[in-house]
């Protein structure tokens, strides 16, 4: 309602962060392939066991001078999970307090997300490819209120016996099998692949491992490194068939992990392996396990490099949309762009706790990012960290209020039309 809808439209103007002039359009007219790695931590890149890498292909392209690699990304979910990182990515709009925004209110809401935004502005065709049945989440209610022109769920695939593992076709094979379908979207296109198989507890059929696993207390800790192989193993093999199709070059390729797949109480096991003892182990270690990459790669920009500006989940659509030369203002989006100079690195989790480049909250209390807790805060950082904590709890709120009021109803930025779900149809025809 009225008062609602005018505190949130105040928040997102005073909080608006300006393109970034040497990045804004340098990718524009690109399509856009984002690829979002189940349960995939940061803290695998780089990672040996034994010596051996875990993930070798995302290491090099970690490391590539044409990928913008954010060191300091973190994920911003609440029980939503991976439907949450969705609704992040595609709304710059938080998750719900509790549940899945998806779920409850992803049939009826009103959005602005990026398949509408990017078809508007720059005539983007859209896609989806994910090899769960396409209710889960309630995804196929869902994009088409985003305004997804195509979503290739389960039943675009061949999904019986071992191609598929718990949540759905094995990644390899999803890549694999939908590119009879990505050849025929007309470019430039705006193209999401979900992958599922790293999902705890990460069990993988024998056929499709050759990692020598951990051997820690707790089995699913020693299976994630197992899985999150196979499906660097995918990766690989997806961009060997981008540069063979020629898509590559004139793609950009973004990458990001949508939430832990190690709980904190993993955590306890995974300690050993990261040099730390679980004896010591506490809510500052488990918050700076809560990083997932973020990749930016855009072949042929050779001026990429790691990137130590602290964000999450919530500040890509804003990255991404003045990367390709759209400014979001007036947008209702709670982001900023990571590469914008006005970028807020406050990091809001989606319990209130909150990151920033000097300090880590849990609960109300303050660590550096040493880890040392800070028992007797000065004055002034007592007066910083309060203002911190009341601008997270303040933005949260605010989101909270354009889901559950479905204030988006009552807003349309200029020059955008409201998403028709009535226009879209899901259903395969070729089966
Ligand atoms: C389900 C898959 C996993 O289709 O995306 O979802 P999660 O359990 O991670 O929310
Ligand atoms: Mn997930």
């Amino acid at each position: 309602n009225g008062s609602d809808l005018t505190n949130v439209l105040s928040f997102i103007d005073q909080h608006y962060a300006a393109p970034n002039p040497k990045m804004y359009g340098i990718a524009k007219g690109r399509n856009v392939i984002i690829i979002h790695l189940e349960s995939f931590q940061q803290f695998l890149i780089d990672y040996k066991v034994d010596g051996r890498e875990v993930t070798p292909f995302l290491n090099s392209l970690y490391h590539d001078d044409q990928t913008y690699a954010f060191s300091n990304f973190f994920h911003q979910v609440g029980q939503g999970k991976t439907s949450d990182a969705e609704n992040m990515l595609e709304t710059s709009v938080y998750g719900l307090p509790q549940g899945s925004v998806f779920t409850a209110l992803g049939s009826d809401n009103t959005f602005q997300a990026a398949p509408a935004i990017l078809q508007q502005k720059a005539g983007y065709s859209s896609a989806v490819f994910h090899g769960n049945v396409g209710s889960f989440w309630n995804r196929d209610n869902v994009y088409k209120n985003m305004g997804y022109q195509n979503f290739f769920d389960a039943s675009y695939f061949n999904t019986t016996g071992d191609r598929s593992e718990q949540y759905g076709l094995k990644d390899k094979l999803l890549f694999h099998d939908s590119v009879k379908y990505l050849e025929q979207l007309q470019q430039p296109f705006y193209a999401k692949f979900i992958t599922v198989t790293n999902h705890f507890p990460f069990p993988l059929d024998s056929e499709d491992t050759d990692f020598p696993l951990p051997t820690t207390d707790d089995k699913a800790v020693n299976n994630y490194f197992g899985t999150a192989h196979y499906l660097d193993q995918a990766l690989q093999e997806f961009f060997a068939y981008l540069k063979a199709s020629g898509l590559y070059d004139n793609s950009m390729i973004v990458l990001y992990g949508d939430h832990y797949g190690l709980s904190n109480s993993d955590n306890l096991s995974l300690a050993e392996l990261l040099g730390k003892s679980s004896d010591t182990w506490n809510d500052y270690d488990n918050a700076q396990l809560q990083r997932v990459p973020l990749m930016i790669h855009i072949p042929g920009q050779h001026d990429g490099g790691i990137q130590k500006q602290y964000g999450g989940e919530i500040d890509v659509l804003p990255t991404i949309e003045h990367l390709l030369g759209i400014d979001n203002k007036g947008y209702i989006q709670f982001g900023t762009d990571l590469f914008s100079p006005q970028h807020d690195q406050v990091v809001a989790f989606r319990n209130t706790n909150f990151v920033t480049p000097s300090h880590t909250v849990v609960d109300g209390t303050i660590y550096n990012n040493n880890g040392d807790e800070i028992t007797h805060p000065s004055t002034e950082l007592q007066a910083t960290i309060k203002r911190q904590q009341t601008k997270v709890q303040n933005e949260l709120q605010l989101s909270d209020a354009v889901n559950n009021k479905n204030l988006l109803r009552f807003y349309t930025p200029t020059g955008f039309k409201p998403v028709d779900p009535e226009s879209y149809n899901y259903k395969n025809d070729f089966a």
